[in-house]
């Protein structure tokens, strides 16, 4: 289901028909009330997933959310600098470390993990992933790379300097997008929970289940740990939410509609690939195919 799914273009007729957002501001409002039942917020996110998901195909005169639910802060963004991506590489991992990306890239048969040269986009070194198996999220921790891979329930673990394979780890489920903190994993497998493993054995420590205004957030994809929060995009959205790791509560949303311009989507997946040079407060952002991959700056929407 995650392979190619540029054909999707057939879905931007159905869109059209959400235009009229208005209509969302409305239901958005109605989140706010206090005494709102339950029967309503659920409506509140069923129309909100939709829009998540409907709104990553760019519709000219769609608007942002006049509101968020329960008032959570949105946050547009501004380009910093754009630099090349290689329009191949079928991002699902990312991650900044000592001036070169790490990036993990999916398909069967075209699986990679490659180190690369931020200012240009170069692919400095790279290893196949061999088919069956379809990389997912990677992180590089002390001196590996670990890899998730999709639906083959096994994560690779390879030695950062070299590429070289170490050991591997065994887990159930899917794999999706990895992070991590000073001591910690956190894995995503398209639910609505992220995985907390211990670095050294993979094991299962506890898992963080994510809400938006109290609902299940599903298809949490690519993550970053970014000031103490986990920032995740949500699969076939141009949206990443900003999640609290103590509550799993989210408590920003980040609106990347138009990053890539227009021109430039025709070949290219869906947003994927958060990465984040704490050092230097960078926020890196690409996606599937994309052409480009853009350092930007959140800006809060609103007041
Ligand atoms: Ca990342």
């Amino acid at each position: 289901m995650r392979r190619r799914r540029v054909g999707q273009v057939g879905l931007v007729g159905q869109v059209g028909r959400v235009g009229q957002v208005g209509r969302v501001g409305q239901v958005g409002r109605v989140g706010q009330v206090r005494q709102v039942g339950r029967a309503a917020r659920v409506a509140t996110i069923v129309v909100l997933a939709v829009i998540m998901v409907i709104g990553s195909r760019r519709v000219p005169g769609f608007s942002a959310w006049a509101q968020t639910p329960q008032g959570l802060p949105l946050y547009g963004y501004e380009i910093v600098r754009t630099y090349p991506h290689d329009p191949r590489a079928f991002t699902q991992g990312l991650q900044y470390l000592d001036g070169v990306l790490y990036e993990g890239t999916g398909q069967v048969g075209e699986s990679t993990i490659r180190r690369v040269e931020l200012e240009t986009g170069k692919v400095l070194q790279k290893r196949d992933v061999p088919p069956p198996h379809f990389g997912e999220g990677i992180t590089v921790w002390k001196d590996e790379i670990i890899e998730l891979t999709w639906q083959t329930n096994v994560a690779f673990v390879y030695d950062k300097k070299t590429f070289e394979p170490r050991r591997t780890f065994k887990y159930q489920g899917e794999g999706w997008g990895l992070t991590q903190d000073a001591t910690h994993l956190y894995m995503s497998d398209g639910s609505d929970e992220l995985r907390v493993l211990d670095p050294a054995t993979f094991a299962e420590q506890r898992r963080i289940k994510v809400t938006l205004a109290g609902a299940p957030l599903k298809n949490l994809n690519e993550l970053e740990w970014v000031k103490g929060e986990i920032f995740a995009n949500v699969w076939q959205t141009d949206h990443i939410v900003r999640i609290a790791p103590a509550s799993g509560a989210v408590v920003g949303l980040v609106d990347l509609r138009g990053l890539l311009p227009a021109a430039e989507r025709a070949g290219a997946d869906v947003l994927n690939g958060i990465a984040y040079d704490a050092a230097h407060d960078r926020l890196f952002i690409t996606g599937k195919w994309w052409p480009k991959l853009f350092e930007i700056k959140l800006v809060k929407k609103g007041g």
